[in-house]
């Protein structure tokens, strides 16, 4: 699709002159541009991004939630004495109307951000202490929204992390089979049933009061922390669009997703993909250092098993949107989503086969 960036721009409250635009980013959903605008000679960046609204279907209820976490977080660190704080949370550059976003007129939704510069996002941690970094600004920024006053945030799509609708759908998928690739993927279609009672466990210790729900960031892949080029630090956490109450484990089993193998999301040589326990030390150890604080003994004990959860589960939705013929992921080639299901389906069985000793290092660390 081409937009016309520079119109698009010119609808938000920016003093300079637009410069050039063009795609970036590797996320899955929205659709993100880089913008460089001319400000008294001097070139500015920002993320202009067009939001889902197929996926997102509320995308005001959205922004609201966005500008509440965000404005909150600012607070925070205004409140520590920083002074680089626009590189440390998000900014939402106000639209010319003065509300969060701008609808053009095809009915898109657009948002302005300020583009932290001087740090990157990678889809695969490079070394263990980047990964450390990461899972600790992870921490740190559920632990900064602990306290966020007011109602409810909005549910922007609600049962995000319900694992038994998502094997539901999955079900229904198979069923259809519209597009008749499950011949092709009985492999995995097999393990997903044999495991369906994976998704069984959390909706038990929630209804028991034994987990609570929090504030979560609930897409907490590990290229949504950017990371400071040259402190190595995660400086800012982006992706903003699934905040909302869910578990503290939905993140941090996000977190060993997208850290524990030393591969893509998408890796077609499965023999690379795989747990490496030095790997999980750094998160478990940068996550902890602020999540520590608050999470409780149930929450504790089910670390490990969030990852492989979240992992079944976002294997569960490739899987599902294979069968259904891709229509809610972006795709680049044939059988992406297919590939993305066996990656995820291999960490899952890495993550079994390490579990006792992963579950005696987070007793380790914590002793
Ligand atoms: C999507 O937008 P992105 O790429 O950060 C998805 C996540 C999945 C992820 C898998 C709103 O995230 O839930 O875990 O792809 N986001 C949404 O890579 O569905
Ligand atoms: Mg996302």
């Amino acid at each position: 699709m081409n937009y016309n960036l520079s119109e698009i721009f010119g609808n938000f409250q920016v003093e300079g002159t637009f410069v050039e635009g063009g795609a970036y980013g590797s996320g899955h959903i929205n659709d993100t541009f880089a913008v460089t605008c001319d400000l008294g000679g001097e070139n500015v960046r920002y993320v202009l991004q067009r939001i889902n609204h197929n996926i997102f279907k509320n995308p005001g209820e959205l922004m609201d939630n966005v500008v509440r976490v965000t404005s909150h977080i600012r607070k925070k660190l205004e409140a520590q004495g920083l002074d680089d704080i626009d590189r440390r949370v998000l900014t939402v550059i106000p639209a010319a109307d003065g509300g969060s976003y701008y609808v053009d007129a095809a009915g898109n939704y657009w948002r302005l951000y300020i583009f932290v510069e001087g740090a990157k996002t990678y889809d695969v941690m490079e070394n263990l202490d980047q990964a450390y970094q990461a899972a600790k600004s992870l921490g740190e920024f559920q632990k900064m929204l602990v306290d966020l006053p007011g109602p409810q945030l909005f549910d922007t799509i609600p049962d995000f992390h319900n694992g038994q609708k998502r094997y539901a759908a999955f079900e229904e998928a198979l069923q259809a089979d519209v597009c008749g690739r499950a011949k092709d993927a009985a492999g995995e279609i097999e393990f997903l049933q044999e495991h369906s009672w994976v998704f069984d466990v959390f909706p038990n210790l929630i209804s028991s009061g034994e987990i609570p729900m929090r504030i979560t960031h609930n897409d907490t892949k590990i290229n949504n922390v950017m990371i400071d080029d040259e402190t190595n630090e995660g400086i800012c956490v982006i992706d903003l669009d699934t905040v909302m109450g869910g578990l503290a484990l939905y993140d941090f089993g996000d977190i060993m997703r997208t850290t524990l193998s030393p591969t893509e999301e998408d890796e077609t040589d499965l023999s690379k993909v795989g747990m490496k326990m030095e790997r999980f030390e750094a998160i478990l150890r940068g996550y902890l250092t602020a999540a520590g604080e608050f999470l409780n003994p149930a929450e504790v004990k089910h670390l490990v098993f969030s990852g492989k959860m979240i992992t079944l589960m976002i294997g569960t939705r490739f899987l599902t949107d294979h069968l259904a013929g891709d229509t809610y992921f972006k795709v680049h080639r044939e059988n992406h989503n297919l590939d993305r299901c066996r990656t995820q389906f291999k960490l899952v069985e890495s993550i079994t086969e390490n579990e006792d000793e992963m579950r005696k290092l987070v007793e380790e660390v914590l002793s």
